[in-house]
């Protein structure tokens, strides 16, 4: 596949509200980003994706916009961020933005006219129906909780909202909405940033009919994924945006897009096909979730994450890029959902790592995840910040379910997990702030930090260097194919990556207990180096028969000729 710089960078994802508190406020800014780039620099991390820095009422923590083109108080101003877009320039590392242009703030200018009067200009910047008998125009409900529908007393109509009531969904059908989501990209384009995360770009076509899920159901709220999600017009928008505005630029775009297939993927990441160059895919995020969505806790299986991942990486093989991630803002903590949070802290951590950075694909790093950070229990529900969780909880609590299992699914799956201050040093709120944090830190601060991580040169920290530096020195890490091996096995989760220059084995224990790997006889070589493991391995070690320590991982070299 054709080399881009997109394809060769580590990218490390900042939720501004949580990385670094400069003015003793409580609440991370621009101005504590700034403090910590020689930090990132020191990680080796080639890009940053900044969560929404943008005017907002913070309904849902900068995810519900009220202005594009100005910077959140809170955060400082456009002048600390152009200091930021310099600072990392100056280091030699590029940035990339949230976009958020399935909806916006119902504080908006846009929103606030909108809803004025249907006949306003901006009427059809939003979506709006009339109710049907006293109910909402149709039974899909909001991925925050209840209905997707809001009556406005105004116009005596209701409005579209797939997330909360304050994040009225843009009408992307109107093309004049759409000429001006590309003309704010420009202007950010223009300041020089290097990118776009897009939020949730595959929900931004709807079924123009809106259907029912259930018809003539009036009751009780159904997910109406199939109307929305990959809706009919959704590819030809991301063409004319690709065509007006990405295409003029030299940068990277990865779009969020929920339900997405592998084979849905190929049509918005392919390589001919001017619309994204990655996306972030949910299937993974889905393996422990049950048949009623996230909060519905099933234990995750290690057949179904080597079956997904394998999917993946063959299905846009040779045809579009990866996006590698094992959390983000909106997920737990990997370390304490697919390793082990106490016991094998390190080892499990490292091991992850070790997948993350070994596939095809760019691999996101999310603020944390490199000193091992671990899900947070907060004794009672008023600790819990995110509106998410918040909706969850009253919608379960209403529908008879008892406080302790509520909050058993807020810790293991709340958003809030990863959005628990950064935890920089063992001084009083982890070093985060000099005043009170706008949400708990984690109490294992103390001995989960970025100080120690950086002397210790065992570290989880310095263990994510080296798998960086790794991939900059063996390109077959992103660009080549992907073979599975030992696939019925219940521990190991081991394969090659090779191309014409080089072959990789990787081979990790995905347990707490020992596993034996085995390696295919059909697999040739004369020698082979030890690149990288989380437990001593002797060089001259027999690799055909390995005894696996508990979530240990080990990537080989596998040399043709001397
Ligand atoms: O996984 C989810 C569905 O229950 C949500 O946590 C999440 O809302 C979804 O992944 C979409 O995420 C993005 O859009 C949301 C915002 O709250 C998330 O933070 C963002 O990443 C609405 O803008
Ligand atoms: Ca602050």
């Amino acid at each position: 596949m054709a080399k881009q710089w997109w394809k060769d960078s580590v990218v490390y994802q900042i939720y501004p509200r949580s990385f670094m508190d400069s003015n003793g406020d409580g609440i991370g800014d621009l101005k504590g980003i700034i403090s910590k780039l020689d930090y990132l620099q020191t990680l080796g991390v080639d890009v940053v994706w900044l969560c929404p820095v943008y005017e907002s009422p913070n309904d849902d923590n900068g995810y519900d916009i009220s202005n594009y083109q100005s910077i959140m108080k809170d955060f400082g101003t456009l002048a600390d961020w152009e200091e930021l877009l310099k600072g990392l320039h100056d280091r030699g590392m590029k940035l990339i933005m949230d976009l958020v242009v399935n909806h916006s703030s119902d504080e908006h200018a846009w929103f606030v006219e909108s809803r004025k009067s249907k006949d306003n200009e901006y009427r059809d910047y939003y979506i709006w129906r009339p109710g049907q008998d006293g109910h909402a125009p149709n039974d899909w409900g909001s991925f925050f909780s209840g209905s997707a529908w809001q009556y406005d007393e105004q116009t005596e109509e209701y409005f579209l909202h797939l997330f909360s009531k304050k994040q009225p969904d843009l009408n992307w059908e109107n093309p004049k909405l759409r000429q001006e989501v590309y003309d704010m990209m420009k202007w950010w384009l223009d300041k020089g940033i290097d990118g776009f995360r897009m939020d949730v770009i595959n929900l931004i076509s709807k079924v123009p009919e809106l259907p029912s899920v259930v018809e003539g159901n009036h009751d009780s709220y159904h997910f109406g994924g199939d109307y929305f999600m990959n809706g009919p017009r959704v590819h030809e928008y991301l063409q004319e945006m690709n065509r007006e505005v990405l295409s003029k630029y030299d940068i990277m775009t990865v779009g969020e897009a929920i339900g997405v297939t592998p084979e849905e993927a190929a049509l918005y990441v392919g390589e001919e096909r001017n619309e994204l160059n990655m996306v972030f895919h949910f299937e993974l995020m889905d393996v422990d979730s049950g048949e009623h969505g996230k909060w519905d806790v099933k234990p995750w299986k290690l057949s179904d994450i080597k079956r997904i991942i394998k999917k993946w990486q063959l299905e846009l093989q040779d045809k579009g890029w990866n996006s590698l991630y094992l959390n983000n803002h909106d997920q737990p903590r990997m370390l304490s959902r697919f390793g082990n949070d106490t016991v094998y802290h390190k080892e499990s951590a490292k091991m992850l790592a070790t997948l993350l950075h070994t596939l095809q694909g760019t691999p996101y790093i999310y603020q944390g995840e490199e000193i091992g950070m671990t899900n947070v229990k907060f004794a009672s529900i008023e600790e819990y910040k995110d509106i998410e969780t918040l909706n969850m909880y009253q919608e379960q609590l209403a529908a008879g379910k008892d406080v302790d299992s509520i909050m058993n699914s807020i810790y293991v799956k709340g958003r809030d997990n990863g959005r628990t201050p950064m935890q920089w040093s063992s001084d009083r709120h982890a070093g985060f702030t000099k005043g009170m944090p706008w949400i708990s830190v984690n109490p294992n601060y103390e001995q989960i930090n970025v100080e120690q991580a950086l002397q210790d040169p065992e570290s989880i920290f310095h263990y994510y260097k080296k798998l960086i530096e790794l991939r900059k020195v063996h390109n077959v890490t992103g660009y080549s194919n992907y073979r599975a091996l030992m696939e019925d096995n219940d521990r190991i989760f081991a394969y090659i990556r090779s191309n014409n220059e080089e072959q990789l084995l990787v081979i990790l224990n995905f347990t707490g207990e020992p596993a034996s790997f085995v390696l295919d006889e059909d697999i040739r070589y004369q020698r082979n180096t030890l690149l990288i493991s989380n437990y001593d391995a002797a060089e001259s070690e027999d690799i055909r028969h390995i005894e696996l320590r508990p979530y240990e991982a080990r990537v080989y070299k596998l040399l043709k000729k001397q």
